[in-house]
């Protein structure tokens, strides 16, 4: 059976979740990362010489880094629906996905940790702010990309809406979080982006809900 190691809190697990459970996979998941600690242990890193979370395993392949996981999983699984055959539509899914990793995470994950991970006392206005407008352009950006379209790269969904769409899930749970909220409302700002979170979250597997009742976690 498919074996994926990683907390659910984490949103580059929930990724690989949202996937398995698109495609319908049966798999068993082994929390690890966070509180449940693990990722040093010498049998994890054999895995993973990266040692972090998600990792995948599939009777004797292993693949880490999220989206390549989601690429896998696609791949193998979901032939002529996720991996779309024609490789110029697919490249049309994957950029988003590349775009998401090199460009959105580093100023997304900035702002997290800002939010998130900085203790209501210690943060700081200036910075959320500043890290906030550069979430905003990234999202306005996409929010123009979904001008006439229900997804990201069409009218069906691709790889591309699940590593974006989970950084939108994930946007929600900061908006919940004690920050200073109206410094990072974004995606309000990108009406088409916030219908396809909208979209999205009301559609995404059950194990993303996971993760926000949890309370989320690091990203
Ligand atoms: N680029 C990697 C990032 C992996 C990553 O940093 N994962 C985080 C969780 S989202 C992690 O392992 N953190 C250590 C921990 O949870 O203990 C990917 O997309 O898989």
């Amino acid at each position: 059976m498919l074996r994926l190691w990683g907390r659910a809190t984490s949103m580059n697990v929930q990724k690989a979740i949202w996937t398995l459970d698109e495609i319908g996979l049966a798999y068993e998941r082994i929390d690890a990362g966070g509180r449940f600690g693990g990722l040093d242990k010498p049998a994890y890193r054999d895995l993973n010489p990266h040692q972090r979370i998600p990792t995948l395993e599939d009777e004797g392949v292993v693949v880490w880094e999220s989206n390549a996981v989601v690429r896998y999983l696609a791949a193998r699984y979901s032939e002529g629906v996720l991996w779309d055959r024609d490789p110029g539509k697919r490249a049309g899914a994957d950029q988003w996905m590349d775009w998401m990793q090199t460009t959105l995470a580093p100023d997304f994950y900035a702002l997290f940790w800002a939010v998130v991970r900085t203790p209501p006392a210690k943060q700081d206005r200036q910075q959320i702010k500043t890290l906030a407008e550069k979430v905003a352009e990234h999202y306005r950006l996409l929010d123009r990309q979904l001008e006439g379209k229900r997804f990201l790269a069409g009218d069906e969904l691709s790889l591309a809406d699940i590593p974006i769409g989970a950084t939108l899930w994930r946007y929600h749970q900061m908006e919940i979080a004690s920050a200073p909220r109206r410094l990072v409302r974004a995606p309000r700002r990108a009406p088409r982006l916030s219908q396809l979170g909208h979209d999205l979250l009301r559609g995404a597997a059950g194990a993303l809900r996971t993760g926000i009742d949890a309370g989320g976690g690091k990203p």
